[in-house]
Order: C-alpha cells, then structure tokens, then sequence
C-alpha cells in the first residue's frame, strides 16, 4: 500500500487529491493545523479514512514529526496562505507559509524520507506581468503580488533541492481551478455563490472588482489528477497545468447568472475594495507538455464548471437558508 503526506488537506484542491489517493488505495495521511473551530467541511465525507497529523506548514518541527509518522511514498506539498488579494495587507505572512515553509517541507522530507516523492504547489501567478503569451515553462516570471513572489520561491526552492540533493521534487504551475469547494471569497465561487442566494431572494447585489481581468479557469477535479501523474514519471520535472482558454470576469458573470435566468447588470456594484494595488491582466496557459509527457486531458470545460458550481450553490443556500452566510471578501 502507498502512503501520501498532504498538507493542505482541508482546502480544495487537498480534498480532491485525497479521495482521488483514497480510492487508488493509498494510506493518506493529512497535516492539519490547529483550528478553533472544526473546518472539515472539504473532507467530512472522508474524514475517518484519513490519517490526521496535526502540524504547521511554519513549524519545522511539527512536518519533521509528520514526516517521521507518515513514512510517506509521495509528499504533496498543498498548504499555503492561497488568496492573492490577502497578500497584500499580510506581506510576511503570506511570506512565511507561502515561501519559507517550502523549504521547511523538503527539510523534513531531506532529513526524513529523503527518496519520497515531492510536488510543491505553483501557480500561475508568478507569470504576473504579461510578458508572452500563451504562458508555459519556459516563460519568464513577473509576479505581482506578495503572493506571486513567494511563490516563485517556492518554485525555484523547489528546483534546487531537486537539483542540490537529487530528490525527486516536482513543481505544478497550474493555472486557476475552481469546483463548488471553492473558497467563497475567489472570485468564481463568490460569484455563483451569490447566484445561488439573489434567486432564492437571500441576496439583492453583488459587490465585485475588475471585471476584466482575463483567467485560464479549469476544474479542480481534473487538476488533482496532473499533480498525481507527476509523481508516477521516471523523472521530477515542472509541468504547466491550464485549459487554454481564457474568459473576463464579466463573462463569468453573464454564464453565472444567465443559468438562472438573470442579467448580472441587475445586481453587480463594482466597489473599489475588490480591485488590486496590481492586477494581473491575462492568464493563459500553454500545457502541451503535461499532454504529451503525462498524458493529462481536461475533462470539464468553462461553462460545465461554471453551472456545476451554481447547482451546488443553490443546494447549499436552500439547506441553509435559516442561516446568514457572510463572504468577507
Ligand atoms: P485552499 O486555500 O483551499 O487551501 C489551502 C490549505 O492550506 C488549507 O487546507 C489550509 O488550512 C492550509 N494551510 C494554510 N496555512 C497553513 C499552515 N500554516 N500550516 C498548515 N496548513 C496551512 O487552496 P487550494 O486548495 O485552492 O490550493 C492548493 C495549493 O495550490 C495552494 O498552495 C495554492 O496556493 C496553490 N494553487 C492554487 C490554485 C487554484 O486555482 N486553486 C492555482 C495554483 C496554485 P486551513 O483549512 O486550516 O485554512
Ligand atoms: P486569483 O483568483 O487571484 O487569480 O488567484 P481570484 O478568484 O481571487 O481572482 C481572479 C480575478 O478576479 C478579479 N476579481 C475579483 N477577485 C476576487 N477574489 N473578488 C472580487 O470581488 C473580484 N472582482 C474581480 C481579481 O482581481 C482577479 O483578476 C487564484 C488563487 O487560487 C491562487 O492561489 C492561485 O495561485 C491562482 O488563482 C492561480
């Protein structure tokens, strides 16, 4: 039986990747940190088949121990402070866990279980600035957020234990995936989301920033599925995962609200507080590496994506319409 670090476990993408591991028949072992109260809303469903490790990504000492306990086979490096708008008022944090925890996971898995498997979570983001397009591996990196610069040294700390110690460490660029697991304040769940609640009247506006940034926005189900692929090569490397395809923000809107037989101009406010000190204007994705070394295909398309996440919105807003759900962002 294989065995799976995941930290990040809690969030999107880490409970798809662990169902995915759990029905190959992995041992997943999950690092979750200490939270006041419970958050499993992601993993309830699995949550008895998961190996709990309780561990901070900023806490050398807990992922040496989650290392040591795991004895993992392959170590999917997920956590991260993830939301780029958050990085702007918490800089050092962002920093701390986003960029210098890399490099306390592939200590603990150096010192540990040096022939584990490794794949560092990448993005996008450390495209930043449009320097070509479409974006793949060997586009320059241009970030432009706290966020897209820690990035970037996850990316590249990534690289050289790779290349200084020789351990199998592979960095996934993906390009935005969404599902109904969505944090609620990214701005594709914070849109259907709000869908779900104006047409059950629980909602009468949605205040929102840019709507012209252009995003390569697939589904998390399908990416999971790159990360796990690139652990099963005979040799580490970096791989862009995208659709190719990219849509405004406006035109979310408009597939969002025109399921539901609405006009987003009805209900839209753009209010100052949701646009960036920097914006990243364009992301588009070249992934024909991931095509044709690992034989990655993209099974769910803008629209699908978009309607599944509505759907599942307006279930959740029926059960929970007692409740007041409140997005800070
Ligand atoms: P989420 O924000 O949904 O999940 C982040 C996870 O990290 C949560 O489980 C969170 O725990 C955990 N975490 C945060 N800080 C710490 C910490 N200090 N110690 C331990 N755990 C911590 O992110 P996604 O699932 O969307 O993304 C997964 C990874 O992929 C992230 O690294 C993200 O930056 C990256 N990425 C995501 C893309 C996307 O479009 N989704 C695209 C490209 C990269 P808790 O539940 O306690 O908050
Ligand atoms: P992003 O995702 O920053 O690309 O990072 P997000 O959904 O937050 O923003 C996408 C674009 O929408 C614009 N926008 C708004 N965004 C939010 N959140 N809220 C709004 O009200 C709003 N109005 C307009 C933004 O300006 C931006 O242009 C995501 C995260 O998952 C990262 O962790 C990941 O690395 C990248 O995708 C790839």
């Amino acid at each position: 039986m294989k065995r799976a670090l995941i930290t990040g476990v809690t969030g999107q993408d880490g409970s798809y990747l662990a169902e995915f591991l759990l029905e190959k028949g992995y041992r997943v072992y999950g690092l979750r940190r200490r939270t006041s109260t419970p958050n499993f809303e992601n993993v309830e469903h699995i949550k008895d088949q998961i190996h709990w490790i309780s561990g901070d990504l900023t806490d050398l000492a807990s992922l040496i121990e989650a290392v040591r306990l795991a004895q993992p086979d392959e170590v999917y490096n997920l956590a991260a402070q993830s939301f780029v708008a958050a990085s702007w008022p918490q800089p050092l944090l962002t920093g701390q866990i986003t960029a210098l925890s890399v490099t306390n996971m592939l200590e603990a898995v150096r010192i540990m279980k040096p022939d584990a498997k490794f794949y560092q979570a990448s993005s996008s983001e450390m495209f930043g600035k449009v320097v070509e397009t479409p974006q793949s591996e060997t586009t320059p990196f241009y970030p432009r957020s706290p966020y897209g610069v820690a990035k970037v040294y996850g990316h590249w700390i990534t690289v050289n234990y790779r290349e200084s110690f020789n351990m199998f460490a592979c960095s996934g660029i993906l390009f935005n995936h969404e599902s109904p697991r969505r944090g609620l304040e990214f701005v594709t769940r914070k849109v259907t989301d709000a869908v779900a609640r104006i047409k059950l009247g629980l909602q009468d506006e949605l205040r929102i920033g840019n709507l012209d940034s252009l995003r390569d926005w697939g589904f998390a189900g399908d990416y999971i599925k790159a990360m796990w692929l690139m652990l099963q090569q005979e040799e580490p490397d970096d791989y862009v995962i995208s659709t190719g395809e990219m849509h405004t923000v406006r035109d979310l809107l408009d597939v969002a609200f025109s399921y539901v037989g609405l006009n987003y101009q009805d209900y839209i406010v753009i209010d100052p507080e949701f646009v960036r000190p920097a914006e990243v204007d364009l992301l588009l994705g070249d992934c024909t590496k991931a095509k044709e070394k690992l034989g990655w295909e993209l099974e769910v398309g803008f629209e699908q994506l978009i309607h599944m996440m509505v759907d599942a919105d307006l279930d959740r807003a029926r059960k929970l319409a007692d409740h007041t759900i409140t997005a800070i962002y």
